[in-house]
């Protein structure tokens, strides 16, 4: 694992909605580059941001159409460039989003797989011998080619899915592997990553990671597929740190990736803390299930880094389900569990999803988690100096809408609370990306929630009880120092702890 992983703190950025800077609406790379200091300043030493190459935006850049080429309204390779040396003079690492499974239709490659006459590229998608035959279990989009076959899909119709091949071909046209068009497909994305790497990129999110191999329902075929690329890159680009969209950590880490998430999808029952009905850090829902999962996720998983993230460009924001105390105790949560944290622009203001914005550029449900950050007073919030009917998205229209500015000099604000979190992480090493973890008490349907971090001889209690109600749990030793408190501190007696309702706090132990 890459030595800078230890200590990140990511930051994910969305980049048309993160900060214009030549009034077209849409947010930039100068735009990011220019707000690397407010990154530091909070405390995030790292960056993963959203496809940012050429692409029809038929899913916001999910859709790539050149893996070689920055989106004309982002900026330049040059400008990229310049990001990754400017975030490197700060001490920060840039991480691109590589979309490996997929590309837009529009891709040249995909022209080409589309032609009757063999060529090149005829295998570097999934495709079936005729048109009548639709395999099982995929998704395939069929009469728009002069080939005869039905053409696999990964994500949207417009997404044709590249070729890894099958992990056991049970038809002719399954191809293997090892068969000359999946090695291409396979040889092509690590030039890919090799391009961006060697202009100073620090590594990749990759998309849909377990998505690769086909008829491949345990992903051990996809697993050996990126043991393979982790074995060339580690002698490549040993400090290239990678994170998988995956939602197993027991098998992504076994593919060799550094991270992978906790997501609203997968077996992790991430969106019973943060987004249902009856969210744990709501104050009456249940973590139980989730601690479960970790715990055997992590037991399968003897190395890397399980990361929970507040939230992403997928799912509705942290706001959306849980009251503002509930919000900073989930920060509590976020910035005090191992893995590395990602904490997705504009949450650590407490930015809202907007509900019922018309779909823009295949967001649809999660377009209202995308809308531009809210930076000061000044004209659309100052995302853009663009009229706003030009805004890629429009700014939260709420008069008490949350803003960089205000939150910045107000001592009481969500963005301090997260500030101070991310310090007191970096203060105590129990806390930090590395450190152990063993839950104390994680009771059924109720709270507080307790664990344990713990390294370098350092041991750190969390204690944390989003209910309306105090709460109480088994401890025979005593409380140390309270190092971070939200409300009333914890009290012990007799062998048992009783937390006010509504707190966090940690103590030395
Ligand atoms: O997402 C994959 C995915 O399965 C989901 O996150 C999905 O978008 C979500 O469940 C819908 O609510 C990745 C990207 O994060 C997503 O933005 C892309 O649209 C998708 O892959 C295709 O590339
Ligand atoms: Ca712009």
């Amino acid at each position: 694992m890459p030595a800078w992983l230890k200590d990140a703190i990511f930051y994910e950025i969305y980049p048309q909605s993160f900060q214009d800077t030549n009034a077209d609406g849409i947010g930039d790379i100068p735009g990011i580059i220019h707000r690397l200091d407010y990154i530091r300043e909070l405390g995030c030493n790292a960056l993963w941001l959203n496809p940012c190459f050429a692409s029809p935006f038929l899913d916001a850049g999910y859709d790539v159409a050149d893996y070689y080429t920055v989106a004309p309204r982002y900026g330049t390779n040059e400008d990229l460039k310049n990001l990754f040396a400017e975030a490197h003079k700060r001490g920060m690492h840039v991480l691109l989003d590589l979309v490996p499974g997929h590309t837009a239709a529009e891709h040249p490659w995909f022209r080409e797989s589309c032609k009757a006459e063999k060529n090149p590229y005829t295998d570097r998608y999934v495709w079936t011998d005729e048109v009548w035959r639709i395999p099982e279990g995929m998704n395939t989009i069929r009469g728009f080619s002069e080939r005869d076959g039905a053409c696999v899909v990964n994500f949207f119709s417009h997404q044709p899915a590249l070729n890894y091949g099958f992990l056991n071909p049970a038809e002719s046209w399954q191809q293997s592997m090892d068969a000359p068009g999946p090695q291409a497909t396979l040889a092509e994305m690590k030039n890919v990553m090799a391009f961006w790497l060697s202009m100073g990129c620090d590594g990749f999110r990759v998309d849909m990671a377990g998505s690769l191999v086909k008829n491949d329902p345990e992903q051990e075929g996809t697993i050996a597929l990126w043991r393979q690329v982790f074995a060339w890159l580690e002698k490549a680009f040993p400090e290239a740190a990678m994170v998988s969209e995956w939602g197993e950590p027991d098998r992504s880490l076994r593919a060799g990736f550094h991270m992978d998430f906790l997501l609203h999808f997968g077996p992790s029952h991430y969106n019973d803390l943060f987004r249902c009905d009856n969210a744990f850090f709501a104050g009456n829902g249940d973590a139980s299930a989730f601690v479960k999962a970790y715990e055997a996720t992590r037991a399968k998983a003897e190395q890397g880094l399980i990361c929970i993230p507040s939230g992403n460009h997928d799912m509705q924001r942290l706001t959306t389900h849980l009251p503002e105390d509930g919000v900073r105790i989930a920060f509590a949560f976020l910035l005090s569990m191992p893995g590395a944290p990602f904490l997705y622009y504009g949450d650590e203001i407490g930015m809202r999803y907007l509900w019922d914005l018309p779909s823009k550029e295949g967001g649809y449900s999660r377009t209202g988690a995308r809308t531009p950050m809210q930076w000061g007073r000044t004209a659309n919030a100052g995302f853009s100096s663009a009229a706003p009917e030009k805004l890629y998205l429009p700014i939260d229209p709420a008069g008490d809408r949350p803003t960089v500015e205000a939150q910045m000099t107000d001592p009481d604000s969500l963005y301090q609370e997260v500030r101070h979190l991310i310090e007191v992480r970096r203060a105590n090493p129990a806390l930090g990306n590395l450190g152990r973890l063993r839950f104390v008490y994680a009771p059924e349907k109720a709270c507080p929630l307790v664990y344990l971090r713990e390294a370098e001889g350092e041991r750190v209690l969390v204690i944390l009880n989003p209910s309306e109600t105090a709460g109480t749990f088994p401890w025979t030793e005593g409380l140390g120092e309270r190092i971070y408190g939200q409300g009333g501190a914890a009290s012990v007696e007799n062998g048992t702890v009783t937390v006010p309702a509504k707190s966090a706090s940690f103590y030395r132990v």
